[in-house]
């Protein structure tokens, strides 16, 4: 797929004009509504920082591609995006018949509700929807497209132990968890213990505090609550049930713990030098 050409061939537009398209009025409709989990929506732009200068601030605002965040530009709105691994790649971690369930049918179920949502909100600004659902319509945006980005985020920072999964994080990534949570076996233990503990349905997350210049760990709750609006998340870990109830049963945090054998260090790294470049 080209989506590389197709995200270098948007990039002048998104910075420029796109607000004149409709697919541009669409995204900034579901960037708007998602809060923080949405950073990764602003698919505009995130390329920019992989592939040099000249395009700006943008380049910085976003945590995932196009491509990654299943943005079909030519049809100016989100799709299932594919897994960058086969559904058996994390058997280390999470088993390929959870897999493919959470993939083709919980988070193909999250992208169906945010466009669904888009598109009701759209016929009530057009006047052949009802106006008394806007509330209705506007917390189904939220949910399903929290949910849509955030399981998009999840399959990126994953990799089989095979392909680089696990170990430890490098280079500046390395010194910023020494540096910001006093180690990285602390950072391990804080993420773990906030990630078993979300009451409920929810994630463990690490994200990068713009204005302070420091990761810190979050929890959510379902797909869109206990945000903060601005920070950026680089790795997050689904704790619904439907993540790890099948090997794990109500075991929670031993499954967090095998989380560890499959983080992608190397592409956490990555998405802090697209959120935050070095320098
Ligand atoms: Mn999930």
């Amino acid at each position: 797929m080209s989506s590389h050409e197709r995200t270098d061939h948007r990039s002048p537009r998104d910075h420029g004009d796109a607000a004149a398209t409709g697919s541009a009025l669409s995204r900034r409709s579901a960037i708007a509504a998602l809060g923080a989990g949405a950073a990764g929506l602003a698919a505009a732009g995130v390329h920019g920082a992989a592939s040099g200068t000249g395009t700006g601030r943008l380049a910085h605002h976003g945590v995932l591609t196009a491509e990654e965040a299943g943005w079909d530009e030519a049809a100016g709105t989100y799709r299932l995006p594919e897994l960058p691994y086969g559904y058996d790649a994390l058997e280390a971690a999470i088993d390929a018949e959870t897999m493919e369930i959470h993939h083709s049918r919980h988070h193909a179920g999250y992208v169906r509700g945010m466009r669904t949502a888009l598109e009701e909100l759209e016929r009530i600004r057009a006047g052949t929807g009802e106006a008394r659902l806007v509330k209705h319509w506007s917390r189904e945006l939220s949910f399903h497209g929290a949910g849509h980005v955030n399981h998009a985020l999840f399959w990126q920072v994953m990799a089989s132990p095979d392909a680089g999964g696990g170990g430890r994080p490098e280079g500046r990534l390395a010194e910023l968890i020494d540096r910001d949570f006093g180690g990285f076996e602390r950072f391990q233990t804080h993420f773990v213990a906030a990630s078993a503990s979300v009451e409920g349905s929810g994630w463990g997350w690490l994200v990068w505090d713009p204005m302070a210049g420091r990761l810190m760990i979050t929890q959510g709750e379902k797909q869109q609550n206990l945000m903060i609006t601005g920070v950026a998340p680089i790795l997050g870990l689904d704790v619904w049930e439907h993540a790890y109830y099948l090997r794990y049963q109500n075991r929670r945090r031993a499954y967090c713990e095998s989380f560890f054998d499959v983080i992608n260090w190397s592409k956490v790294g990555e998405l802090l030098e697209r959120v935050a470049p070095a320098g």
